[in-house]
């Protein structure tokens, strides 16, 4: 470690001793020039005996030092790298809600991180539960159980993906693999868990024997509601203990639940306020350098992925601007021909590279890596680098039990009151500096931007092999619901004090500029497509031409611009790997979404913005809220 406090990525160590070995070497250098000397100086004179098997035997020899002379550089200058001081990377897992989310998706999910390539100790996964469900953690605590033969059996049989369900799926006959008798002992441990709970999230609650497994379930005796509840923190694995180890005796990553405190005369700002919790408990407990981020539907499909996000922030040239690096995700759930056109194709394939050649992508809220400075607002300078400040872990020295009630009141709702935490819900006002922004129901794409006027540059990483694999929308109204929310967010951050428009001026580059009013502009684009949908047609019937006569000149440029503006679409959309069929149901579906999804957005912007309406609340078909069923 350098006397200025920090470490690089990996560290580059000579080897001890080199003096001595070199002394050493140069000992039996001389040695090798006498036995040569004295090979050269007493060869038989001509005539005498065995004349010629000594010259052999020089030459042989002369092979040897000079061999030895090589062998010498494999070893005069070694240097042994150590990936000891790779960064801590803690993994924030949000759920919102057991019904939509199944608590076996959830620990999916957690499995397919908990078994990522890198070093166990360095690892640690956190569940933020917003519904505070006790089911979720009994299901979190059987998966922990999981995991200690998960983790061994993923990493000696390299398994991909290292979600258990997609795995299982994925090898219909267990005779295709290799291992098949260890395959089938974990299939069946898998399935006596999935039973397990879900018999549990049948019922609806826990037996008192599932209960009486852990101490932890103590803490809901105190639970009345899904919004008025305490803060409910479990250390489940503690990756410190020498008794948590995997069934070969490895440790394990350090696993934590966490429900932040409710009560109904607070907001508790849904998914950024559970974020932000995690960010100061998380703090407490291991205070990584790398927050990775994940929703709970979306399972990580490549074990690498830490590893590969690894190699932006720690690049030579240009890993100091990094602020996050947002992975493309990918979809199970889309049929071949996207019938609702919820695969965002276009979007991942071809405008987030236009975006990262700007400057960087947005952050969307999942398959994200931060920098964990960034979040917390700190603002690009020459002093930031590519290396990692070198934290004592804060654990050190305290109780599991301490360290908990420590943590819990960081959770608490009435922690952020008169802090610099995300702030209140509500536009116009001064957003502040600290974690994930509030009041937008895009949070994600606000915060990602307000980290770009700091600064900081994002990297946009879509490896053909999809790092992270989550659920669409399934239903055309869960479409066009989750389009509304877009819509009205990012129109709502137009109108905000970060807007793309004004505030990003000079902060960030015109073009990535541009690019977010592209989002920002979805929503107002309603009324050009209304007018267009509706007045011609109208017109039409009146007899009044709208436009030329195909037979005038003014025709062309008419006919060239809908022609060509309709086939580079079409050519874009299968290059990024679409079908024909899926193109003519995006057109389809972008008609439902500016009529109606964009049109709502809209009105809810203005009314909100207007103080009509204070309900700024979240909405996806993943992470959903008790009012978004209303
Ligand atoms: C997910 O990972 C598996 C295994 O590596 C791979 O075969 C598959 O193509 C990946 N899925 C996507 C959508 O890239
Ligand atoms: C989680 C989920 O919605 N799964 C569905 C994905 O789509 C297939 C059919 O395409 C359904 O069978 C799954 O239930």
């Amino acid at each position: 470690m350098g006397s200025d406090g920090y470490v690089p990525l990996f560290e580059t160590k000579k080897v001890k001793g080199r003096v001595i070995y070199r002394l050493f070497s140069v000992s039996i250098f001389v040695g090798i020039r006498l036995i040569l000397v004295y090979r050269f100086k007493c060869i038989p004179r001509e005539g005498e005996d065995g004349r010629w098997v000594w010259i052999g035997l020089f030459a042989a020899e002369l092979w040897f030092s000079l061999f030895w002379v090589c062998t010498q550089a494999l070893r005069w200058n070694r240097v042994y790298r150590y990936e000891d001081d790779l960064p801590k990377v803690d993994i924030f897992v949000c759920t919102a809600d057991p019904m939509i989310e199944p608590p076996m998706m959830v620990i999916n999910t957690v499995l397919s991180v908990l078994a990522y390539d890198y070093p166990t100790q360095k690892l640690s996964v956190y569940l933020s539960d917003d519904a505070g469900s006790e089911i979720t953690f009994y299901a979190l605590l059987e998966a922990s159980h999981f995991a200690k033969e998960w983790i061994p059996y993923c990493k000696k049989f390299r398994v991909e993906p290292r979600s258990p369900e997609a795995y299982f799926l994925s090898i219909s006959d267990p005779n295709d693999v290799k291992e098949t008798k260890e395959f089938v002992a974990i299939k069946k441990l898998y399935e006596d868990m999935e039973n397990q709970i879900g018999r549990a999230a049948k019922l609806g609650r826990l037996s008192g024997e599932q209960q009486s497994k852990h101490k932890g379930f103590s803490q809901w005796d105190s639970y009345s509601s899904i919004r008025d509840h305490d803060t409910i923190l479990q250390i489940l694995v503690d990756g410190r203990d020498p008794n948590a180890r995997d069934i070969e005796g490895r440790s394990l990553p350090t696993l934590v639940y966490l429900a932040q405190e409710k009560r109904p005369q607070h907001p508790h700002n849904f998914k950024a306020g559970a974020m932000n919790a995690l960010i100061r408990v998380y703090e407490k407990i291991s205070n990584g350098q790398i927050i990775h981020n994940v929703d709970c539907d979306m399972y990580s499909n490549d074990s690498q992925s830490v590893r590969d996000a690894l190699c932006f922030f720690m690049d030579e040239e240009k890993g100091q601007e990094v602020a996050f690096v947002q992975f493309s995700e990918g979809f199970k759930n889309v049929t071949k021909n996207e019938i609702y056109g919820s695969s965002f194709r276009v979007g991942m394939e071809v405008e987030f590279h236009g975006l990262d050649g700007n400057g960087g992508p947005l952050y969307i809220g999942t398959g994200c890596f931060h920098r964990r400075d960034t979040l917390c607002g700190r603002k690009f300078d020459k002093e930031c680098t590519n290396r990692w400040y070198m934290k004592n872990d804060p654990r050190s020295e305290v109780s599991l039990q301490e360290l908990e009630a420590k943590s819990k009141v960081l959770a608490s709702c009435t922690y952020e009151e008169n802090t610099q935490w995300g702030k209140e819900a509500s536009l116009f006002l001064t957003f502040s500096n600290t974690g994930l922004k509030y009041g937008c129901p895009v949070e994600d794409v606000i915060t990602g931007l307000s980290i770009q006027c700091k600064g900081w540059k994002s990297v946009y990483f879509n490896p053909e092999t999809k790092a992270f694999i989550g659920v669409a929308p399934i239903t055309l109204p869960q479409t066009l619901v989750q389009h509304k929310r877009w819509a009205e967010g990012n129109f709502l951050i137009l109108l905000s004090k970060y807007s793309p428009a004004w505030y990003a001026l000079g902060k960030i580059s015109f073009g990535l500029q541009l690019g977010y009013c592209h989002y920002s502009f979805w929503a107002p684009s309603c009324f050009a497509t209304l007018y267009f949908s509706i007045v011609p047609s109208l017109y039409l019937l009146k007899g009044t031409p709208l436009f030329p006569q195909s037979s005038s000149l003014w025709f062309v440029p008419f006919a060239y611009v809908i022609s060509a503006k309709y086939s580079y679409s079409l050519a874009e959309f299968l290059w990024s790997g679409g079908t024909i069929l899926g193109w003519w149901n995006e057109q389809r579906i972008w008609l439902y979404k500016r009529t109606s999804s964009y049109l709502f957005g809209f009105i809810d912007a203005i009314l909100k913005s207007a103080g009509f309406s204070d309900q700024a609340f979240v909405i996806t078909a993943k992470v959903a809220d008790e009012d978004v069923s209303e």
